[in-house]
């Protein structure tokens, strides 16, 4: 595999756990806010970043190579309303979105097509996961302030449910 590749598919697996990590921080601060199915949200979310990451470790190990984990920031959001975790985690799955396409760029340019492929998979979940945080931010922004809308999206939320990541649940 060629060093660059190999190099940027291990740096993801960082971005993928610290994504979960970011993720269990917007966890606590609606749960500290009494808002629990927002916080169920974000540890599901937080639950499929860890997935992601895993995805990157079995890829390549598959590939044969060895795998480099490397330290995890700390978060270091805070926030002063509702909406400012859902606007952070638009803007953070844009970031992810970018180093998703960077992969795939190196992929290109060292003719790895069988990196490419696998990345098709987190292509199409980068925008089913930009088109979700969009959804939370024009939600909260046209209901959040009132009280009794506020309590249907917080169980709209409680309801999102885990499921394992077709790449991990066919592994
Ligand atoms: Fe790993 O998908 Fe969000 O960031």
């Amino acid at each position: 595999m060629d060093e660059r590749v190999y190099e940027l598919l291990n740096d993801q697996m960082k971005k993928e756990l610290y994504s979960a990590y970011l993720y269990m921080s917007f966890a606590d601060y609606y749960e500290d806010e009494g808002l629990s199915g927002f916080a169920n949200w974000y540890m599901i979310q937080a639950a499929e970043e860890r997935d992601h990451a895993l995805i990157f470790r079995k890829y390549l190990l598959d590939n044969g190579k060895s795998v480099q984990l490397k330290g995890i920031d700390q978060p270091d959001k805070t926030f002063s309303n509702h909406l400012e975790p859902l606007e952070a985690a638009l803007e953070h799955e844009k970031y992810i979105t970018g180093t998703i396409n960077d992969i795939y760029t190196a992929a290109l340019e060292a003719k790895d097509y069988r990196t490419m492929k696998f990345l098709d998979w987190f292509i199409s979940e980068q925008q089913e996961e930009e088109d979700n945080a969009e959804k939370q931010v024009s939600r909260m922004r046209l209901f959040g302030n009132d009280a009794k809308a506020l309590y249907d999206l917080d169980q709209e939320n409680a309801a999102r449910v885990y499921a394992v990541p077709s790449p991990l649940a066919n592994a």
